[in-house]
């Protein structure tokens, strides 16, 4: 990609040819350097409350899409001097009285995007990030073991990712505590979705070491050392580290979770954070209390769940007249 534009730029004979999109693999996408071989399909939302857009292209010539999610990043009260010089320029929209309306342009070294990029990207990951009309589905035990379990063995997403932070293959270096105990161990690591920088939007995962707890639904009083053990420590390497006590920390886990492997999302209690709403976060405090008060009480709960219209299950359970 940085080669096809150093070749436009040294003027030889390749000018005068149509620019030739550079093949692209995995590996050459963790290395992007700009977005000139980002070819848009289209723009699957663009959410102007969490100020983020999300396109779906290609890379170069290859036929495998690409996921690109741009994400204007919070400000930052501790930088704010860096904002005030002749770099940032103002463009007076109207003034009225006291009251003063200005685009203003930030230099670029202040103004940096959150740039996340999924590639090759499947249906799953598409549909994830396409604004779609979505459902609640009550979920009862039956219907987990009679249509949802057999339907999330065949079409789950990947894990290979999940494998690489445990086995220290991805991310080591932002890898913010871990215990290595097979049964009771985890990774806690800043999520996907958040710099690593600014407080205010907190976000860390912890992975679970166990390979055989894919969500919520397995979780049984067996599981109490584990969670109490991963609560206790994370909240207070978080603590140590961030200087914010469990009391400011929101700890959940999803239901139903996009990967099924068990991860608990550790955020900054004052964030919005996406997929903190009652239909799909539960408090890992609460959920201890719960399987406390009742061994198997997620294997017997009602647990609901949200579905998209365009989810292949959506159309699963609206045959059986289920949603
Ligand atoms: P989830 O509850 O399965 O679904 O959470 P969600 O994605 O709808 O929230 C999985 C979490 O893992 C999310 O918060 C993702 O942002 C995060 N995540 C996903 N991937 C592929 C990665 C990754 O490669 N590295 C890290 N650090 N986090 C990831």
């Amino acid at each position: 990609m940085a080669d096809t534009i150093k070749e436009k730029i040294s003027g030889d004979s390749k000018d005068l040819e149509p620019p030739v999109k550079k093949q692209c693999r995995v590996e050459d996408s963790a290395d992007l350097t700009d977005l000139a071989s980002f070819q848009t399909q289209r723009i699957l939302s663009c959410e102007s409350r969490n100020k983020t857009l999300v396109a779906l292209g290609s890379l170069g010539a290859t036929d495998d899409r690409c996921l690109l999610i741009l994400e204007k990043k919070p400000f930052e009260a501790e930088t704010f001097d860096k904002l005030c010089t002749a770099s940032t320029t103002l463009k007076k929209v109207f003034r009225n009285d006291v009251y003063g309306n200005y685009e203003c342009t930030l230099a670029s070294d202040v103004n940096a995007v959150k740039a996340t990029v999924i590639y090759p990207a499947s249906d799953k990951h598409i549909q994830k990030f396409e604004t779609q009309t979505i459902h609640i589905v009550e979920e009862t035990p039956a219907l987990y073991t009679s249509v949802i379990q057999p339907f999330l063995e065949k079409e789950q997403l990947n894990l290979q990712w999940v494998y690489n932070i445990l086995d220290h293959k991805s991310e080591v270096d932002r890898i913010v505590s871990e215990d290595t105990d097979p049964s009771l161990g985890f990774v806690l690591l800043p999520d996907l979705k958040w710099d690593g920088k600014d407080l205010k939007s907190l976000y860390l995962l912890a992975i679970v070491r166990l390979t055989n707890i894919k969500s919520l639904r397995d979780l049984t009083s067996d599981h109490l050392p584990l969670l109490k053990n991963l609560y206790n420590k994370c909240t207070s390497v978080i603590k140590e580290r961030y200087d914010l006590p469990s009391s400011r920390i929101r700890a959940f886990l999803h239901y139903q979770p996009t990967f099924y492997h068990l991860h608990i999302h550790f955020t900054y209690l004052q964030y919005d954070a996406p997929g903190i709403h009652t239909e799909r976060a539960h408090l890992l405090t609460s959920v201890i209390n719960n399987i406390e008060l009742l061994s198997n009480y997620y294997q017997v709960a009602t647990l609901p769940f949200t579905l998209k219209e365009s989810d292949k299950l959506f159309s699963v359970l609206k045959e059986k007249g289920i949603v």
